[in-house]
């Protein structure tokens, strides 16, 4: 097989506010609040502490499986930040930050990456497919870029309704090279429905670099095919990421139609505890990134604003620590669904195969031991 060529790079750099030092022009500053500034750099501790712990977990054989989302919480949080809670957001699954930002109760994540019998799936998704509707969150689900669908499906009813709910949806640049990512974006077009779809173009889709998933100059000019507008920006500024945000948010809102958003980051963590990625990238590429982590960036922000300083992030570090230890504690002590409950909800009213079928599992079950059914 030939092999791929990297694609021309973008001739402008992306759209960005903030400065190297942590600077922005003053009238910049208004984009986001002091107090705003200081929820979001909180969350930020928070996603930061979760990404490593839950890592953890996994290796200690306590969790199947977890994803990472260190180094792309501008873009991710900062999406959340712009909306309000009655919009949906479509997750790809890596978006835990939306789930924080929405202050989805800690347990609920928990229970659902365990996926013990207090999770609201019962562990019938694997780790990291959340579905909270309460907060907004539809399920997440495996096939990736089915979710931009299912967005623009929900923005077409928010127009038909006049409900004026915004859909946001997210994916990775690997997910936009899939039929979903156009399906959505021309019906969009077409429908002029209040949708935002937000690339998160982080370099690679597990091993694949983004290099080659297209010819095209930027993944942002293909909203130009498709009649809505698309812009390119620096993911890892939190400003930039919430000013191209609200500005999409409020032109959704007021019926003129979606939009598409490329925001430049980077996965600085694995694909997710099941890849390496030493074995497709270099050190210096991660390590040079490292160097526009936006976290370290919005710190430097909030330091030149005079919000933040090492006692500030270590007394939230410390009471967000306790918080994740006393919840773990908790969550892990609730026991598997039970093995009947595999057939509930299948059926509203089970028919007689069904029951069959069930039957002779927990039959098969209780060969292997004396157990009472609710305990199996
Ligand atoms: C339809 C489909 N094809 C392949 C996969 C396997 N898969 C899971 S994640 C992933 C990479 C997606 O990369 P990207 O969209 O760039 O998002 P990222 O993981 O970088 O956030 C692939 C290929 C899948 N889940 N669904």
């Amino acid at each position: 097989m030939a092999a791929a060529t990297a694609r021309p790079r973008p001739a402008a750099p992306p759209f960005g506010i903030l400065n190297d030092d942590g600077s922005c022009a003053d009238e910049h500053k208004a984009i986001v609040s002091d107090d705003d500034v200081e929820r979001i750099l909180d969350t930020m501790v928070l996603n930061r502490i979760l990404d490593r712990r839950l890592q953890m977990l996994q290796r200690q054989g306590r969790l199947g499986f977890y994803m990472t989302s260190r180094g792309e919480e501008a873009t991710i949080i900062g999406a959340a930040f712009c909306l309000e809670t009655t919009d949906p957001i479509f997750l790809s699954y890596r978006e835990l930050g939306c789930l924080l930002w929405r202050r989805v109760p800690l347990a609920l994540v928990f229970n659902q990456l365990i996926g013990n019998s207090r999770d609201l799936c019962l562990g019938r998704q694997m780790p990291v497919h959340y579905a909270f509707r309460d907060w907004g969150i539809p399920s997440v689900s495996s096939p990736v870029g089915t979710q931009l669908p299912h967005a623009c499906g929900f923005a077409y009813a928010s127009k038909i309704r006049r409900s004026g709910e915004v859909a946001l949806a997210f994916c990775g640049e690997g997910t936009a090279s899939q039929g979903d990512f156009h399906t959505a974006l021309n019906f969009s077009g077409a429908f002029w429905v209040p949708a935002i779809y937000v690339i998160r173009n982080n370099g690679y889709a597990i091993s694949t670099p983004e290099s080659v998933q297209t010819a095209a100059e930027s993944l942002a000019a293909r909203a130009d095919g498709y009649g809505l507008p698309g812009y390119q920006i620096d993911g890892n500024d939190l400003l930039a990421v919430v000013f191209a945000l609200r500005d999409a948010v409020e032109r959704a809102r007021a019926g003129r139609g979606p939009t598409l958003i490329e925001a430049l980051t980077y996965r600085l963590g694995a694909h997710s505890t099941a890849d390496d990625p030493t074995a497709y990238r270099s050190d210096a590429e991660a390590e040079e990134w490292s160097r526009m982590d936006p976290f370290e960036r919005l710190r430097r922000h909030a330091r030149w604003r005079g919000l933040w300083s090492d006692e500030v992030e270590q007394a939230s570090t410390q009471a967000w620590e306790k918080r994740i230890t006393d919840t773990l504690t908790e969550c892990e002590r609730h026991p598997p669904p039970a093995v009947e409950s595999l057939f509930d909800d299948v059926l509203e009213a089970p028919g007689p195969q069904l029951v069959e079928q069930r039957d002779a599992y927990l039959r098969y079950w209780r060969t292997k031991t004396d157990k009472p059914v609710s305990e199996l």
